[in-house]
């Protein structure tokens, strides 16, 4: 492996990870323009029908090392895209400026791109080199090449844990993590799209599920109250977020508590896989599963996830709900303050895990 050539790529990808959470249905994307071992431009894709990375990365050169552009190297995380989206092919671009080489680190499985922008570039004469630090790449455009190939959301579960494994009371709320802990919970909030709780977390909690510690867009809170039982002054149902109630057919539920409410009516017998392809086709490419234990015991069940993170604060609960158990070999721990935070992801992506180990 070229020492170089992941040193530039693990700055495209650190550029790419600061517009986190802000350019769904996109993926983050970064790019590094490379002169003779002098970086001349660098960008990112900020938002949603901002320019592309490659762009802005262009855009970027002084007038001074333009001259420079068709000899240099283009680093980009993702492959180019190479059809109309809200913006222009980035392939035009490249082939415009007569860059001839580019070094990738994963593919775009959107439709119409999926290896085709990597083919077109090289049919103009393009030297293309894929893979490098292609499993960084590869988890920063996870949730977009989810999205796309699978046609659901891209799942992640959160939950709490006591010291003894409780994670709740059944009759009230308790808090089972530090105020710093809850802020990288609001910065989750911020990475998705949409946010789910059961109507058992909700009656109990009464939560806002926003994104309130920091920057960004709060979540769409989807509640699937198939079987009317939220009260009408739930917190969330009167401020002035996104909320989505999922029901059955019922021509004689109440009207919607307010505008932001919107009921989404899935057919009964609708099974959890089922429920995430309608929220995609509705244009939910993220979702954090916030609780309960009973929902997100329903994920786990029916295999419905793609990553976790489990916090365990110091407190003893000495009884309570017990968390579903038997999480080995976390990815990740971090430590905020008395909480522990683990980080799983799904089998599927791992490529060897010893429990032992
Ligand atoms: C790139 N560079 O920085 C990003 C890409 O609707 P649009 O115009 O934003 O285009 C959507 C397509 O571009 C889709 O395939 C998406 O995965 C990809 N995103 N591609 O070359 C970028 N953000
Ligand atoms: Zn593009």
């Amino acid at each position: 492996m070229n020492m170089n050539q992941e040193t530039y790529m693990r700055r495209a990808l650190d550029l790419a990870r600061l517009a986190e959470g802000d350019t769904s249905p996109n993926p983050g994307v970064g790019a590094v323009l490379v002169y003779r071992d002098r970086i001349i431009g660098e960008g990112f894709h900020a938002a949603y029908g901002q320019p592309h990375a490659e762009v802005m990365a262009l855009r970027s050169v002084r007038p001074e090392d333009q001259d420079f552009i068709p000899d240099s190297t283009l680093f980009v995380t993702l492959e180019p895209c190479c059809v109309y989206g809200r913006t222009p092919p980035c392939t035009d671009l490249i082939i415009r400026e007569r860059i001839k080489k580019v070094v990738i680190s994963c593919l775009d499985k959107s439709p119409g791109v999926n290896g085709h922008g990597v083919a077109l570039l090289r049919d103009h004469g393009v030297e293309v080199i894929e893979h490098i630090l292609q499993e960084e790449g590869e988890y920063q455009a996870l949730i977009r090449n989810v999205f796309v190939s699978e046609q659901r959301p891209y799942v992640i579960l959160k939950m709490a844990f006591s010291k003894d494994g409780f994670v709740g009371r059944a009759e009230n709320q308790v808090n089972l993590s530090n105020p710093g802990s809850w802020r990288l919970v609001h910065r989750l909030r911020h990475r998705v799209d949409a946010i789910l709780v059961g109507t058992g977390t909700a009656l109990i909690d009464n939560p806002q599920l926003t994104n309130r510690l920091f920057w960004g867009n709060d979540p769409i809170r989807i509640i699937p109250d198939f079987n009317k039982k939220l009260p009408s002054d739930q917190a969330f149902l009167h401020d002035k977020g996104p909320t989505w109630i999922l029901c059955h057919k019922d021509p004689e539920r109440d009207p919607p508590p307010s505008q932001q409410v919107i009921y989404k009516v899935i057919p009964a017998g609708t099974d959890l896989p089922g429920i995430l392809t309608y929220l995609a086709k509705e244009g939910v490419t993220s979702i954090l599963i916030e609780g309960g234990p009973t929902m997100i015991l329903s994920f786990l069940e029916s295999d419905c996830w793609d990553e976790a993170i489990l916090s365990t604060t110091d407190r003893f609960l000495g009884s309570g709900i017990v968390g579903p158990t038997g999480w080995t070999c976390p990815q990740d721990r971090i430590r905020i303050g008395t909480d522990d935070f683990d980080w799983f992801r799904h089998p599927r992506y791992l490529r060897k895990c010893d429990p032992t180990g």
